[in-house]
Formats: structure tokens, sequence, C-alpha cells
């Protein structure tokens, strides 16, 4: 696999890291590599519009973007690229996510964006979602997929067996 970034990890504030790291995390397990980035659609507007236009022409495959409260950086960066755009709502504000989950998943059709779960879970999955994507055209990372559900289905019986009364 290439050294350069394929999948460009875009939040609109340092204050989603926490959540928006599980994303990178899952792409570091898989050997995706990535870039992560801090741009805001409205606290610096030009400047997210640029990451986004300019990611395919620097190789990468797949965007994957978090924010939170009046969430429209996911749909801002879809509207700048032909690059499939993941979003991620992140919790935080008076409404918790909420707001962030309909500002991401309400698009307007003509520009989509996939939009996961509010915060952690949502994150992993973006990362999940983007090695599904790649392994379309990587049999080894779609090995590595089903490896990954062979453990999460092995993990299930192990706790459950722990459960059991001696
Ligand atoms: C959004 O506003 C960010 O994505 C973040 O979730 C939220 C709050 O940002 P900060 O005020 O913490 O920088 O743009």
């Amino acid at each position: 696999m290439s050294s350069s970034p394929l999948v460009l990890i875009v939040m609109g504030s340092d204050s989603d890291l926490p959540i928006m790291q599980e994303a990178a995390d899952i792409l570091t397990k898989f050997g995706v590599p990535f870039e992560m980035r801090i741009s805001s659609a409205h606290r610096c507007p030009q400047r997210t519009a640029e990451l986004a236009s300019g990611a395919a022409a620097r190789g990468i495959r797949i965007i994957i973007a978090g924010a939170g409260m009046a969430a429209h950086l996911a749909g801002v960066i879809a509207a700048e690229t032909t690059l499939p755009v993941i979003g991620v709502p992140t919790p935080g504000g008076a409404l918790n996510g909420v707001d962030a989950l309909y500002s991401t998943v309400q698009m307007p059709g003509g520009i989509p964006v996939a939009t996961m779960a509010i915060g952690k879970a949502g994150a992993k999955n973006a990362g999940i979602f983007a090695v599904q994507i790649l392994a379309l055209t990587d049999t080894l990372l779609a090995r590595s997929l089903n490896e990954y559900r062979t453990e999460m289905a092995q993990e299930v019986e192990r706790k459950d067996a722990a459960i059991q009364p001696a």
C-alpha cells in the first residue's frame, strides 16, 4: 500500500479530537495511511474549501469529516469534491450531538454525506467504512476486514463464557 495518505480526516476543532481519534486508530490498525487536519467550515471557510478541492489531486481517496453543533463541515467538504465523504456528528453543545447529526445527515439531494452515529462509535465506524471502501480494490485489506469480524465474534464468545456459572 502507498505510504502517502489515502484517507483525510478533517475535524472542525481540536475539541473534536478525542472523538475523531477513534477513526485514526482504526486506520492505523489496518495500516491505511491517513492525514488528520483541523479546519472549520465557518471559522476558515476558504482554507476548508481548498483542503477539500485539492484532496483528490494529491491521492486522497476518502474524506472523513467530524464536527459538532451546526455541523456543516462534512457538507461543505462534499460540495468541493467528488470523493466519498463520511460524516461524523460529534457530541457537545446544548443538544449534545443531535444538532450535528441532523446537520450532517440531512443533505439536500445531489451532494451526499455518508453519515455515521454520533460520537466515538460513529468515528470508529467511519474508519471501518473507509477501510471497506478501500478493500473493494485491495484483497489484503479485504482479508484483514474478515479477520477483524472473526475476532469480534470470538470476543463475544469469550465474554459469554466468562459470565457462565462455574
Ligand atoms: C464545531 O463547533 C466544531 O466541530 C466543534 O465540535 C464545535 C465547538 O468548537 P470549539 O468551540 O470547541 O472550537 O465547529
